[in-house]
């Protein structure tokens, strides 16, 4: 079957499963950016995820995955809402990647898994294979992400395409057939750099580089320890969407209509106090199947009490 109609019929597959974005890249190692993430894990700018150095010979090279790899369809998934934070400083603030009723891991898995029975079904005859991550395998999401024109990689290091803007999930497919290869857009950034001004913390250190060590969304998702005295969380209890939330490119347009991303209603406005009295039982209970399970209790009666 012509390499064309099969890219278009893919990406048709991929579109009704509610991505708005789908691009396509050679499974090939990354160069540049290998020798860029090199550089960060040699400064040690992932801070205490040793899993970031442990798997980077797998993360600048999808074949030695899978080695019959031959494309990579990176997916751009939505999970802006028209709510806001509130700005009293009583009510702690989670990201809005994680306020929702649902983890994203496993809505986006769902539709992964059925989109390669699908493209299966599609090819039928052809024997295929796919593997698919979202957040959770050694890829470099975002690289991935720019080389298939999903968007360019803004000053605060997050991938944004110009009308969605950066509230969104990247994940992607590998697999052993050769497709057609999208180009990478443009950086929109220009002269701008509120995120760099608006970040409290100085995590964004210089332009499109961030220091884990300094960044809010590391010490309230990934830091297990202390949170050092010098890190002011700025009313996070989970994660941070200041340099997002500053960005020209999220003045908000478009919105998710999955339900899943949406503010958990038990949740949404509870002042640090309210947030504070819930015990563990009630608080695996309130946010089983959700990202802020990751937190797990302790460090979530951690971040409360940092402020
Ligand atoms: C580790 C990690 C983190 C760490 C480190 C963040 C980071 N910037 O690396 C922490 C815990 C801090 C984090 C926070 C967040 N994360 Co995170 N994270 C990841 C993860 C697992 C790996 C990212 C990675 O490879 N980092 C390594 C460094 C080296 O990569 P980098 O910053 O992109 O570095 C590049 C630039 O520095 C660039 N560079 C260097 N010099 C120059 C110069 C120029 C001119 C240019 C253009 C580039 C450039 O080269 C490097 C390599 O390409 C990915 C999932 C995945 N598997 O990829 C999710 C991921 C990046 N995270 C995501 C999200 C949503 C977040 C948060 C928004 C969550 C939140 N609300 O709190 C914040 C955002 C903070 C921020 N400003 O980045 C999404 C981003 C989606 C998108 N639209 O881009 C991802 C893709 C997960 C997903 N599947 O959706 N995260
Ligand atoms: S997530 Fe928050 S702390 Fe981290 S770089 Fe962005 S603004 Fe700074
Ligand atoms: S705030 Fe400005 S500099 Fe930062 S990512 Fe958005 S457009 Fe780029």
């Amino acid at each position: 079957m012509d390499k064309n109609l099969i890219t278009h019929r893919i990406k048709d597959i991929c579109k009704s499963f509610g991505f708005f974005k789908i691009g396509i890249s050679k499974a090939e190692p990354l160069e540049k950016e290998s020798a860029q993430l090199k550089t960060w894990l040699d400064e040690n700018r992932h801070a205490d995820m040793d899993w970031m150095l442990q798997s980077y010979e797998k993360r600048i090279d999808p074949v030695s995955v899978f080695p019959e790899a031959k494309s990579v369809i990176s997916l751009a998934l939505l999970y802006d809402t028209p709510y806001t934070h509130s700005d009293s400083p009583d009510i702690p603030k989670i990201s809005r990647y994680a306020w929702g009723e649902k983890d994203y891991h496993k809505v986006i898995k769902k539709k992964l898994k059925e989109i390669c029975k699908s493209i299966e079904l599609f090819l039928a005859g052809t024997e295929i294979e796919t593997k698919y991550y979202v957040d959770d395998g050694p890829v470099m999401e975002k690289s991935f992400a720019v080389k298939s024109g999903i968007g360019w990689q803004g000053k605060n290091t997050i991938v944004i395409d110009p009308e969605y803007g950066s509230f969104f999930f990247l994940s992607e497919i590998l697999i052993d057939v050769e497709l057609e290869y999208d180009k990478p857009i443009e950086d929109l950034c220009s002269t701008c750099s509120l995120c760099i001004q608006s970040c409290p913390t100085g995590a964004l250190y210089d332009e499109y580089r961030l220091d884990a060590n300094l960044c809010i969304s590391y010490h309230t998702i990934e830091n297990k320890k202390e949170i050092p005295d010098y890190i002011d969380l700025n009313n996070w209890i989970f994660g941070c969407d200041i340099c997002q939330d500053v960005c020209p490119y999220n003045k908000k347009k478009f919105f998710t209509v999955d339900s899943s991303f949406f503010p958990k209603k038990s949740i949404f406005g509870k002042t640090r106090e309210e947030l504070l009295q819930m015990t563990e039982e009630e608080f695996n209970n309130e946010f089983n199947g959700t990202p802020v399970k990751r937190a797990k209790y302790e460090r979530w009666k951690r971040n409360l009490k940092k402020k």
